[in-house]
């Protein structure tokens, strides 16, 4: 028996010295691995006589259960430790300077510059940014914006539809970011202030159009909003966004079926050859189209148009950002080309804001 004890004795003081998982694994083998000092004892049990094994069985039994709680307990605290030490030696300071040099690589994408820069400019004017599936229904993406049913507008639009439910009901790729706005007045009550920038989708492929672009839509409803209010929000837009004194706007009047009376915006420019400047010269350039939203649509929201008013407006994000940043070709901006993007990219970390500047 004190055989017995002494082997505990010496298996125990294995255990608590092993440093490592690994240590703790040789201990465990060699005492009760299979050709380990336990296990060889419990060989024997057949060879004894009947009486020594009614004392050894036990006994046996007793110290290969110890062991191996022992092994258990020791290994959870070696795990700990190891755990530990990995958290200690693999911190990150993320308050470091990003490396500039050869090992700088990866830069922020046009559009992403430019959204950045338009929600801190409304961030400012008090909007907030909502955001939307880009697979919509029918419903939030044509009716309740006033497209009549079956309306030729539901084509023209060159949508994308998905193939058809079992109810016969289709799916489409948004075609403008307008579905936000309707799922924005749905669920808040007003004042609503919001920008709703992101990803919409037509079927058109040519010099100036690609099948997936990017647009930017605000919504102000509220009680006694007028065309005055849109004027404005535009008028500080353009100057913040081109970073003008002043830049010349003109409204002229267009029709959509969400707004009335609805306009497109031309703001000021020269054409110089290739190239456009804004805020000089007798030139116009569209940019935008905007109007009162309609009745019909703040019904469709559940809002009653006899106390509130709103306006909305949309515009091309990556149709600003080429005039904004002089890119003339639209189609580089999506072909993932990495030499266009190191020329045009912007650095990352420099955020966007009114006061350390927007483009700076
Ligand atoms: C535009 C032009 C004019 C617009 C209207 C709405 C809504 F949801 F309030 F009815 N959202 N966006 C709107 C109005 C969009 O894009 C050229």
């Amino acid at each position: 028996m004190s055989e017995l004890n002494a082997l505990e004795q010496e298996i125990t003081v294995g255990i608590n010295a092993a440093a490592d998982e690994a240590a703790l694994e040789d201990v465990r083998v060699s005492a009760l691995g299979k050709k380990g000092k336990i296990s060889e004892l419990m060989k024997t049990l057949g060879k004894m006589s009947p009486e020594e094994r009614k004392e050894m069985g036990p006994a046996l039994n007793g110290l290969k259960a110890r062991v191996g709680d022992a092994i258990a307990e020791r290994k959870e605290v070696l795990k700990e430790q190891a755990l530990n030490a990995r958290l200690v030696s693999e911190t990150v300071d993320v308050t470091l300077p990003t490396r500039v040099g050869a090992t700088f690589d990866g830069c922020v994408h046009p559009v992403a510059q430019v959204t950045d820069e338009l929600t801190a400019i409304f961030a400012d004017m008090g909007f907030a940014v909502a955001e939307g599936p880009d697979i919509e229904t029918d419903f939030y993406n044509f009716t309740a914006l006033n497209f009549p049913p079956d309306h030729p507008a539901r084509l023209e639009h060159d949508t994308f539809f998905l193939p058809e439910k079992e109810d016969g009901s289709q799916m489409v790729l948004r075609t403008h970011t307008s579905p936000v706005q309707i799922r924005t007045m749905i669920d808040q009550e007003p004042p609503i202030r919001v920008i709703c920038p992101g990803r919409t989708y037509r079927c058109d492929s040519d010099q100036t159009h690609t099948p997936m672009f990017h647009q930017v839509e605000g919504l102000v409803i509220e009680e006694g909003a007028h065309l005055g209010h849109l004027k404005w929000v535009l008028a500080e837009f353009f100057k913040a966004f081109f970073e003008l004194d002043d830049v010349k706007m003109r409204f002229r009047a267009s029709h959509f079926p969400f707004t009335e009376p609805s306009m497109e915006v031309d703001i000021g420019c020269e054409r110089k050859g290739n190239e456009i400047r804004i805020g000089e010269g007798d030139d116009w350039l569209e940019v935008l189209g905007c109007g009162m939203v309609h009745p019909n649509v703040l019904r469709n929201c559940n809002l009653d148009p006899d106390k509130y008013t709103g306006f909305a407006w949309g515009m091309g994000i990556d149709r600003i950002a080429m005039l904004k940043y002089g890119m003339p070709d639209l189609r580089a901006f999506f072909n993932g080309d990495k030499r266009w993007l190191d020329h045009y990219g912007f650095r990352p970390l420099d955020i966007p804001g009114l006061v350390g500047g927007l483009s700076s």
